[in-house]
């Protein structure tokens, strides 16, 4: 078996996607997602001149070594470019290897530990009311896990304010879109969101938490020590974790169960992190950390330690990431949740899935393969839209972290 083709597509069917299809000259094939939000062309330019080359004429059956002569050949270790142009040389052949073998990923991986995933939706507002509005929509949807953020009065644009729908985008312009950040508003707005939480939901659906990195890791622990009686799911990336000893001075503090790690592209990310007990959730997904070879290595190295997973599955991760993933979490023994926000309808005609929601679950379906698709006639009709995350500023005018 030979590789004979690799090509990348772009799409935009609402937002940008970045997919390698790899066919083999028999005309099988495998999809792997490369989307990196507001930098996608740089994915698009390493896949098409530096890997794509490299790949033609090989095994595509021999996955590992693949994956390590991309990881190792390039010499230059590492990185969100590097690692997911390997993640999706990699989905596409796991996916390709599962669809030749006739079998569903996950009986790939040593078959299902559960039927079904647990999933958290997004419930975003502007003000209190809003938020807790939304979190009881998704309550009457089935969900049993929501992730709650709301407006901070006095804050413009802080993170996680929706746009009143469900289809939450954060990449919003070709220029980064300016917002102003304010500590001190924070850190006395969040309890009361989750005061106002308990209270009209009681403690049954489980609530989560991004701070999206914009504190010190003191700040941080302050913030764990005053949800403790909200009692969350998690309390994800209170600071940003580059420094890794951070973490320490916020676990000291607080018995609140921490997640990072979306923006993690190795192990060597989170090394520490997890052996030192640092966090509970490593949020590392399909795309962002190499693809299924490094994911199940991260998750491995972590269930030493009962660290649980928690793939990243916002909007910009594509339903080629969500469908692998999700045959991921279907086998990990150390699974803890997956996040899931829905994508647009023309997302989800563009890329026609196995998977599908029910009462607050996730299946990954039984076709071969991680069971997604691209319908290439239809992703040609959505062109390349230039659109960038926004950027944060303190109220002094400050950079801060987005
Ligand atoms: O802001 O994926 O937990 N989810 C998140 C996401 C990120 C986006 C950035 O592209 O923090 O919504
Ligand atoms: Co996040």
């Amino acid at each position: 078996m030979k590789i004979a083709s690799a090509r990348v597509i772009v799409t935009c069917p609402g937002r940008n996607f970045v997919t390698l299809k790899i066919e083999t000259e028999d005309g099988a094939y495998g999809i792997g997602d490369a989307t990196l939000n507001g930098r996608e062309k740089a994915v698009v330019a390493y896949l098409e001149d530096h890997v794509v080359p490299t790949l033609i004429g090989r095994d595509p059956r021999r996955i590992e070594d693949i994956w390590q002569y991309l990881y190792r050949g390039a010499y230059w270790r590492r990185g969100p470019v590097t690692m997911r142009a390997i993640a999706a040389v990699d989905t596409a052949l796991w996916d390709l290897k599962g669809k030749t073998l006739g079998v569903p990923l996950y009986d790939l991986l040593g078959g299902k530990s559960r039927e079904g995933v647990m999933v958290y939706g997004h419930a975003n507002g502007d003000d209190i009311e809003q938020t807790a509005d939304e979190v009881q929509r998704y309550l009457e949807l089935g969900y049993r896990a929501v992730r709650a953020q709301s407006g901070v009065p006095g804050v413009k644009g802080a993170y996680g304010v929706g746009r009143g729908q469900m289809f939450y985008e954060p990449a919003d312009a070709a220029l980064p879109t300016e917002t102003v950040w304010s500590t001190p508003q924070y850190l006395d707005h969040a309890p009361k969101l989750f005061d106002a939480l308990r209270e009209r939901f009681g403690f049954g659906p489980h609530l989560l938490h991004d701070v999206h990195h914009r504190l010190t890791p003191l700040e941080a622990a302050q913030l764990g020590k005053s949800l403790e009686p909200h009692r969350l799911f998690w309390l994800e990336d209170v600071t940003p974790a580059e420094n890794q000893e951070g973490f320490r001075l916020v676990r000291q503090h607080t018995t609140t169960p921490l997640a990072v790690g979306e923006i993690f592209n190795t192990l060597w990310d989170c090394k520490d992190l997890i052996q030192e007990q640092l966090i509970d959730y490593v949020r590392a997904t399909v795309v962002g950390a190499g693809g299924l070879t490094h994911l199940r290595r991260i998750a491995d190295f972590a269930s030493v330690w009962q660290v649980r997973t928690g793939c990243h599955g916002a909007t910009d991760l594509s339903p080629v990431t969500m469908g692998a993933a999700l045959h991921f979490d279907a086998w990990v023994p150390n699974f803890g949740i997956q996040e899931y926000m829905r994508h647009t309808p023309e997302t989800d005609a563009v890329f026609p899935h196995a998977y599908r929601f029910e009462a607050g679950l996730l299946y990954p379906g039984d076709a071969p393969g991680h069971g997604v698709d691209i319908d290439e006639a239809l992703a040609a009709r959505f062109p390349y839209e230039p659109k960038q995350l926004p950027v944060a500023r303190l109220e002094d005018g400050t950079m801060w972290n987005w």
